[in-house]
């Protein structure tokens, strides 16, 4: 399909993580004059403790790299696991231009501001240790709880612990925190006097407007492999990757992603729970 403007963003290229091939699949389906990238596309931060980097996560890079020398405009919005990059603002790359934000004027002449949007975090900007300690200690944590349980019922403990009760509290923070980070990224972009914002970081996503101003997330590619695609009278759409390969072997396959709208309320507490893994 032929569309306007491809948005991706949190793709952690470099971790385990990375859904390369069905980031793949949506790249072969879609074809775009724009494509921006907003962050957290290579994963810096993760590459630290230990690079996971297949042959699909190459391909992705060598797709990318083609695009943009057969004439796609094509820029680099850096997030917060890819934050060196910052550094290089306004600089191109071979055919690639690095930008800390951009202001993209849609076909429809709507003005919206693009930017990762870790810089509205509160918890990324204010404790980075916490948030690298979160990265690091939530599949510690998961671990722990398991062993925790099966000890609990070795030593036949009486009593029973509820880890869905403990589970849903957290999601309960999770959604919270994605409220809060809506609001303060909504607030920036009625200042600066913009029609709209297109950020990621929260791995949540979502076209929400909210009163004269509109939301967007692009998500991510590690949990929900989602993308926003600019048609070319400039109305934005919400792209979900279909399910994974083996889902997908029995049926003919026409498109190997489907378009998704509409967000049920479940994208919010799964995408609370991933931030809260991976922000
Ligand atoms: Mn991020």
């Amino acid at each position: 399909m032929q569309v306007r403007s491809i948005f991706i963003s949190d793709v952690h290229l470099g971790t385990r993580g990375c859904q390369a091939e069905r980031l793949l699949d949506f790249l072969r389906d879609y074809d775009s004059e724009n494509l921006f990238l907003i962050g957290d596309i290579i994963d810096f931060w993760a590459m630290n403790r230990g690079i996971h980097w297949t042959a699909a996560q190459n391909t992705v890079v060598q797709k990318i790299l083609r695009r943009a020398r057969h004439g796609q405009h094509v820029m680099l919005i850096p997030g917060n696991h890819d934050e060196a990059l910052r550094e290089y603002d306004g600089i191109s790359f071979g055919d690639i231009v690095v930008c800390r934000e951009h202001i993209h004027v849609a076909a429809d002449g709507r003005r919206y501001l693009l930017l990762h949007g870790d810089e509205f975090d509160q918890v990324t900007r204010y404790h980075r240790w916490l948030a690298v300690l979160g990265d690091l200690g939530y599949n510690l944590l998961v671990r722990v709880n398991a062993s925790l349980s099966r000890l609990r019922r070795l030593l036949r403990r009486p009593g029973y612990w509820s880890l869905a009760g403990y589970a849903k509290s957290r999601v309960k923070r999770a959604v919270s925190f994605i409220f809060d980070f809506e609001d303060s990224v909504i607030r920036a972009v009625r200042e600066r006097g913009l029609d709209g914002v297109i950020c990621g970081h929260i791995h949540s996503a979502a076209i929400r407007p909210l009163g004269d101003v509109v939301y967007v997330n692009c998500g991510d590619w590690v949990d929900s492999c989602s993308a926003i695609v600019e048609h070319h009278d400039g109305r934005l759409e919400l792209v979900r990757a279909w399910q994974p390969v083996a889902a997908a072997v029995t049926a003919t396959r026409p498109s190997a992603v489907s378009p998704a709208p509409t967000l049920e309320p479940t994208d919010h507490l799964q995408g609370g729970l991933a931030q809260l893994n991976s922000q």
